[in-house]
Order: C-alpha cells, then structure tokens, then sequence
C-alpha cells in the first residue's frame, strides 16, 4: 500500500499482485467513466441553464471517489461534500433521481427542495451536503457515533477538501471520533486549492495526513489519481472501523480540472499547472494498466462508454420531461 512517508509515484498504478479479480477491476474502470462522463455532461446542462444555482465538478477526483466507495455495502453511510455529487452514483443512486434533484424537478427524491451541491439520497443513506465547509464532518460524524451506540456494524466515509482541515469543525470531529473509537473514514481530497487560495497558504504541512497523529489515530497520503492505491487503503481502513477499531484519515493527492464551480474561470492559477494534472488523467492511466493486463480491449471500452452514454441520456430525458414542483407544496415537511 502507498503510505505516508512512501506515497506512490504519480505515474503507473503499481499492483502487481493480480489480487483483484477481473470483475473488480473492471467494476472500477466502469465506476470511473460512469462518474467522468456524468460530471462532463452535467457542466454542459448547466451551461445550458437546464438547471439553477451553481454546479461544483469533481473531474480530475473520479479515482479518488471512486476508490473510497466502491467497497462500501448499501447498509454503509456516506457524508459527500459540495463537490462529491458522484458519491450517489458509486453508492447505486439511479441516474434518473441524479439528474432530476439536479433539475429541481418533482421526480427527485427531495421533490426539487435542494441546490445541486446538496445531493443526497435517505435510501441509500447519503447524507445531503452541510453548506459550510467542514460542517459535513461533524454531521458524518455524529452517524458514526449513533451506529456505534446501535451497535451495528456499518461504517461512514467522510469526504471534505483540503480547505476543510483548516476550520474548527475539522479539528473538532476528528479528535470526538478518535477519543470514541467510531467507525468512520475520512477522506480528504486534497486538489491543492480551496476556491483561489492555494494549499501553501492553508497549511504548513507537506500532507496532511499528519493530523492523524494529533487524533491518536493512523493517516496515511495516498496518490489520490490512483484508482487502486485509495480502493487498497479505503478497503483496509473500512476493514478497520467496521471491526471497531476506530477511525483513519486517508488524504487523496488529487485536482480539481475546471474552476471552483462552473461561474469561476480560475485564473489564479497557470495553464501549466492545470496542464500538468491532466496529464495524469485518472482514466487513460487505468485504462493502459487494465489493456497491458488485457483485462480491457478497444471493443470493450467502445461499448461501456456507449452503454454509460445511453444510460445517462435516458436520465437527462426523464429529468427533463419531469415536471416541476407545485409553488403550494413549498412548505410540506416544513416544522413549525
Ligand atoms: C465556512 C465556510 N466558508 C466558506 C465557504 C464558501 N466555500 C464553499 S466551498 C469553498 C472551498 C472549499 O475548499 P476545499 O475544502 O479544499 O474543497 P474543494 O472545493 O477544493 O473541493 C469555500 C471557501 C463555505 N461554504 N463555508
Ligand atoms: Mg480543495
């Protein structure tokens, strides 16, 4: 596994140890395009003023999402983030429920009451985003400790930004969660910015799996565009707190392609710098492993982008065909 101290070399995923099975593998590579190919469309949707408010992209984290949920069992809890809408489609939300909650139209599960950034889905018990940041570690963290005096076994994952680590609530949920043991994975996308401020200004930390350590439980940095560096250490740290060991902090070295969100064209940062991610583009790179592997061939990747394809315009019709919402149903399930 890429530990701390070790993080793997951002070029070739490095497993060699064939311990995957074909049907994993290509599970993942499945999740991956699924995940791209939605966010790519939902950023022209928006463009398009298909929907209002804004739209926060996560292209260029697909293999960090993916790798931290795809192990996950439905009775498992996810605490996404504004920019983890995708954390529903890992956990099995179906795409026409996506696309219409970011529609706001009658059909979505909360019936058009929230924002694009605040998908959830109560089903599949995916927590609806807290709007500050770091806000979502707190409530994520208070799951964990109710399954804990349940005394179940499922476990959270916890998804935040490296801007998070920085605010009180951060602090806070981390030190409660080590104290009390609880069965929660924090997964902090670090993509080097947080809106326009740069992560030399966030922290003074080279990783910030460190803060691990404050917490008196294990963090660990890994190559955050390496599908199967973040699945080996999300699976093991799942492992961990479902077997009631407590917490983990894996931080994903990752970044974030497009601006903050849709409205904001990041000029503070340099073309070469962008440049440079994407060149190591999560997907082409598994891919190459998968095809020197020959678990994946030209034919099969053709016709999984043509099935995904076809399986997303189907969910933009039904959202766009669903009606929207009654003006008088505004103040249903609303207390007073
Ligand atoms: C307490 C608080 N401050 C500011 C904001 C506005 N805001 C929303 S997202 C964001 C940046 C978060 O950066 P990071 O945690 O690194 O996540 P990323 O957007 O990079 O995924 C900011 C400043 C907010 N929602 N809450
Ligand atoms: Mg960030």
């Amino acid at each position: 596994m890429a530990t701390k101290g070790s993080p793997r070399a951002l070029a070739e995923p490095e497993v060699e140890k064939s311990a995957y099975s074909r049907e994993l593998l290509l599970g993942l590579y499945r999740m991956l395009v699924k995940c791209r190919l939605c966010d790519e469309k939902a950023r022209i949707l928006f463009r398009q003023s298909k929907f209002a408010g804004n739209f926060y992209s996560g292209v260029g984290h697909e293999a960090t999402e993916v790798g931290a949920a795809y192990s996950l069992r439905e009775d498992d809890w996810i605490a996404p983030s504004h920019r983890d809408w995708t954390s529903n489609i890992i956990k099995g939300v179906p795409l026409k429920f996506c696309f219409a909650q970011l529609f706001a139209k009658a059909t979505s599960p909360d019936r058009g009451r929230s924002s694009p950034a605040h998908m959830g889905y109560p089903p599949l018990n995916i927590i609806t985003p807290a709007s500050s940041i770091a806000g979502q570690l707190n409530v994520g963290t208070g799951v964990a400790l109710g399954l804990k005096k349940l005394g179940r076994d499922s476990v959270v994952v916890s998804f935040f930004g490296d801007g998070a680590t920085s605010i009180g609530g951060f602090h806070e949920a981390l030190n409660f969660a080590g104290v009390h043991r609880l069965p929660i994975l924090y997964v902090c996308k670090n993509n080097l910015w947080a809106e326009s401020v740069p992560l030399r200004l966030q922290t003074a930390l080279k990783d910030l799996s460190d803060r691990a350590k404050a917490y008196g439980f294990p963090g660990l940095t890994v190559d955050g565009n390496d599908v199967l560096a973040v699945y080996e250490a999300a699976s093991k740290a799942i492992v961990r707190a479902r077997s009631g060991e407590g917490p983990t902090l894996i931080e994903c070295k990752t970044y974030r392609w497009y601006g903050h969100s849709e409205i904001d064209p990041a000029k503070y940062r340099s073309k070469e710098e962008v440049e440079a991610w994407k060149k190591k583009d999560p997907i082409p790179r598994f891919e190459k492993y998968l095809i020197d592997r020959k678990v994946l061939g030209e034919e099969v990747k053709a016709e999984i982008a043509a099935q995904i394809t076809a399986e997303i315009n189907e969910a933009v019709e039904f959202a766009d065909q669903s009606p929207y919402p009654e003006p008088a149903e505004a103040t249903d399930f609303v207390w007073s």
